[in-house]
């Protein structure tokens, strides 16, 4: 990691993960250890008023590590074309440009990694170049490591997969190690405000700002309340020993505690990843822990090379900027309105946001169109068919299709739309042959349609793709 040229707090931060490792942890919070979170407070108890001086103050940081490869993707997920010609780095550029607008020069920061840096920032040259300036922090990398002897592991036919990003935790050592912290809290910036790039709903909220430089709290989570679709990312939890909030991720879950894990009246609030960070007392907890921030360990078991299941067995050690939690005594969270959670994690998302059920607010937030009713459609797409965005556009070279009359779509196996189709209440289709079937534009209402036995669009793919009837 010297001979790379890392910064000493990544070091640091990657021989705590390690010396965890060493000693034999496995990184998993045991349910015998933790109780339900307390009552939290709910956004609509906010008593601070809204004050858009605190901006200049305010720094907004995106997490722009990641690639999307859960998608099939191969770039910045951020980079992924979510509401008409627009990505997700798109709008979360509009929003930032609306937001000075309205109230002068707010600062805005990606955390990038070696993965998602160039096309990161040609994009935004191209596009956006008022907002280069300043805009990237590279986070850092680590070294694999060989599952059974905990060695660097190895990757001859290409060197850069012996290493990895270290999880958006690294976001603490890498504001310390490109200097970054420093230059922000010299500036006068004292809060920042964090949340992942695929959540669109993660907009400045004056509100919650007021709120927190209120409360003089060193950290701050959103939270939402658990519903059965939120059973997979990380919920808030306290620890039996000392009562500390905490963060429990599921990769922190062992099997036997999963049923547990996915108790949602038992845990109730799950975190958004949404942070509102003092940056000044980060700068105490840093120092204080010696130069960076020991946050608990998670251990990912892959192979070195990713796209090769036969190569080498490796370890990658991660952290969670949430888990920070933890570390800092004074950290709250509050309950937010789910508005300000609205990931793409699957194509059934990303389907949803393309169609007309949602549209794009005046400050470039998706908002559910009104005519939705206040409730989203709930789409489930066949997870074999539909788990990689180029199938997801393949089964929608002709559009999307209008979902905003829809109450819930269910498809089983692999169906072709358009936008010319129309789902109204309750649809369901169904194919269960080898081959695609294409569906007709027309209107489709409260219907179970079985369509394995209509004719098939065939092995290959047609230029022109023609209606089918049956
Ligand atoms: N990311 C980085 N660097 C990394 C890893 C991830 O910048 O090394 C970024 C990534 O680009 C994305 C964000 O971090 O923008 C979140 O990463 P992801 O792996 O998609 O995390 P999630 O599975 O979404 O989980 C996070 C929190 C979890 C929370 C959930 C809400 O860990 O606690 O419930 O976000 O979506």
């Amino acid at each position: 990691m010297v001979a790379e040229g890392i910064a000493p707090s990544a070091i640091s931060a990657f021989e705590s993960t390690f010396s965890s490792l060493q000693s034999g942890a496995t990184g998993m919070i045991p349910e015998s250890t933790i109780s339900p979170a307390p009552d939290l407070l709910k956004y609509e108890d906010i008593t601070a008023t809204p004050n858009a001086d605190l901006l200049s103050q305010t720094v907004v940081l995106k997490l722009n590590g990641g690639l999307g490869t859960g998608m099939g993707l191969d770039k910045a997920k951020s980079l992924l074309k979510v509401k008409g010609n627009d990505t997700f780095l798109d709008l979360a550029a509009k929003q930032v440009i609306s937001m000075r607008k309205n109230y002068g020069n707010v600062k805005f920061m990606l955390m990038n990694s070696f993965s998602t840096s160039d096309d990161t920032m040609s994009f935004l040259k191209s596009n956006y170049p008022s907002l280069v300036e300043g805009v990237e922090m590279l986070q850092n990398k680590v070294p694999k490591l060989d599952r059974e002897t905990f060695l660097p592991a190895t990757c001859p036919t290409n060197p850069d997969n012996e290493w990895c990003p270290p999880g958006h935790g690294d976001l603490y050592a890498a504001l310390v190690g490109s200097g970054k912290l420093d230059a922000l809290l010299a500036d006068g910036i004292k809060y920042m405000s964090v949340s992942n790039s695929d959540n669109l709903g993660a907009t400045m909220d004056l509100s919650l700002l007021a709120h927190f430089a209120a409360s003089n709290a060193p950290f701050m989570m959103e939270c939402c309340e658990r519903t059965e679709n939120d059973k997979k990312g990380g919920h808030l939890a306290q620890r039996n020993s000392d009562s500390q909030l905490i963060l429990r991720e599921s990769a922190m879950c062992a099997d036997e505690d999963k049923d547990e894990f996915q108790n949602i009246s038992k845990y109730k609030y799950f975190n958004t990843n949404n942070l509102w960070v003092r940056l000044d007392i980060l700068k105490e907890v840093i120092t204080k822990f010696g130069g960076f921030i020991p946050l608990p360990m998670i251990m990912n078991k892959k192979t070195v090379d990713p796209k090769d299941d036969e190569s080498q067995k490796v370890i990658q050690l991660e952290t969670a900027m949430g888990a920070a939690i933890e570390c800092f005594s004074g950290a709250t969270a509050i309950v937010v309105p789910r508005t300000r959670f609205a990931p793409v994690k699957k194509c059934d998302d990303l389907i949803l946001l393309r169609s007309d059920a949602y549209l794009i607010s005046d400050d470039f937030r998706p908002m559910l169109n009104p005519l939705c009713g206040g409730k989203a459609p709930i789409v489930s797409l066949d997870s074999k068919k539909y788990k990689l965005v180029g199938q997801l556009e393949k089964c929608t070279r002709n559009g999307v299709p209008s979902l905003v009359n829809c109450q819930r779509l269910t498809v089983q196996g692999e169906v072709w739309m358009s936008r010319k189709c129309i789902f109204e209440g309750e649809v369901s289709l169904v194919n269960t042959a080898d081959e695609p079937k294409l569906l007709p534009g027309r209107k489709f209402a409260n219907t179970k349609l079985d369509l394995t036995a209509a004719p098939g669009l065939g092995p290959l793919t047609p230029t022109t793709v023609k209606t089918t009837p049956f």
